[in-house]
């Protein structure tokens, strides 16, 4: 056995008729992957599931197996009185799954099966591994259920790893997601698809818009980070690409020789500033991101807040980037001293 709630969640499976799932807010790879990994194995159980989003689910990520079972719903007003079971993966708390603080959990039981350190533990089962991605962890699940993994489920479960683990790039890539993945592998799951629509597949606009962020970006040699900062008309005349930011942070910010983090700064609506930062070395950007009501974790955080002159707000992120920035430089040099 992987994981001692394996026994007890089958159990409650078993029990129930009709089973919900649901994506998280802005649902990404490992969002979408996991739920339809679940919604393969419970099909196959001859469960009633519904799979529902909170938001659109891209449709990038079409190539994921039975991606048109997704539902997008109004959480706000959905009934849940039809459903037995509600399980809950890849979300830390209620609040991330739905996209809306403080709103009431429904009256129905549920389970979650998680992977962020940040777990509320809000179900009445809550397993939790901090690793890879909740693909990873749900292997291990099936593993203890005794699941035959098929190549459809094979695809589907590899997606949501080389995804949250950014092609094992993560800190969180241990060597679990290495044997887990080399399973997965084996068991026919199409590594080719996966990195053409994951990695492979850009749009046009998205990199034109990336050479608008390349041409304002700038380097603070003395406290070591990149950064840019594009305005909302900017951002209209490139076609709005709401991606583009989160994915340049990872692909080019964080990868500047001699820097410890780089920020990407977009108006994405008048007025409102959607910031992400990377780390490239141990320095931790979530600090930042909470100065600003953000969060995330020490290698990835973003936040999205209001400002009234552009300028202003920018160097107000710049003056908070070099204040930490210091305090790690300072730290580094004390330890290299010892
Ligand atoms: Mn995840």
């Amino acid at each position: 056995m992987n994981y001692k709630e394996s026994k007890d969640i089958l159990d409650k499976i078993k029990k129930a008729k009709k089973i919900l799932l649901s994506c998280h807010k802005s649902p990404d790879p490992d969002s979408i992957a996991s739920n339809l990994a679940m919604y393969q194995v419970l099909t196959g159980m001859k469960k009633l599931i519904d799979v529902i989003s909170p938001d659109t689910v891209h449709s990038a990520y079409n190539f994921v197996p039975y991606f048109d079972k997704i539902i997008k719903v109004d959480i706000t007003k959905f009934d849940y009185s039809d459903y037995d079971l509600f399980i809950a993966l890849d979300s830390s708390s209620y609040d991330q799954l739905v996209g809306i603080k403080d709103l009431k959990m429904p009256n129905i039981s549920m389970v979650t099966i998680d992977h962020h350190s940040t777990n509320e533990k809000y179900g009445e089962i809550n397993l939790l591994e901090v690793t890879s991605s909740t693909c990873e962890v749900l292997y291990k699940v099936f593993h203890d259920w005794g699941i035959k993994i098929t190549k459809n489920l094979a695809t589907t479960l590899l997606t949501g790893i080389y995804a949250d683990s950014v092609s094992f790039q993560t800190d969180k890539t241990y060597s679990s997601t290495f044997i887990v993945s080399g399973e997965l592998v084996k068991l026919g799951a199409n590594t080719k698809d996966i990195i053409l629509n994951l990695f492979h597949s850009n749009e046009y606009k998205l990199l034109k818009f990336w050479g608008e962020m390349l041409k304002n970006m700038n380097i603070d040699s003395e406290y070591r980070f990149v950064w840019t900062a594009v305005p909302y008309d900017k951002f209209l005349e490139f076609g709005k690409p709401g991606e583009a930011k989160s994915l340049a942070a990872s692909v080019i910010f964080r990868t500047v020789k001699n820097t410890d983090f780089g920020i990407v700064i977009v108006e994405q609506r008048p007025n409102v500033l959607n910031m992400s930062l990377r780390s490239r070395t141990n320095f931790d950007v979530s600090k930042i991101a909470q100065e600003f009501g953000g969060s995330g974790h020490k290698a990835s955080a973003g936040a999205w807040f209001d400002f009234e002159n552009f300028d202003e707000a920018v160097e107000k992120v710049l003056v908070t980037a070099r204040k930490y920035a210091k305090e790690y430089i300072e730290e580094s040099s004390n330890k290299k001293e010892l």
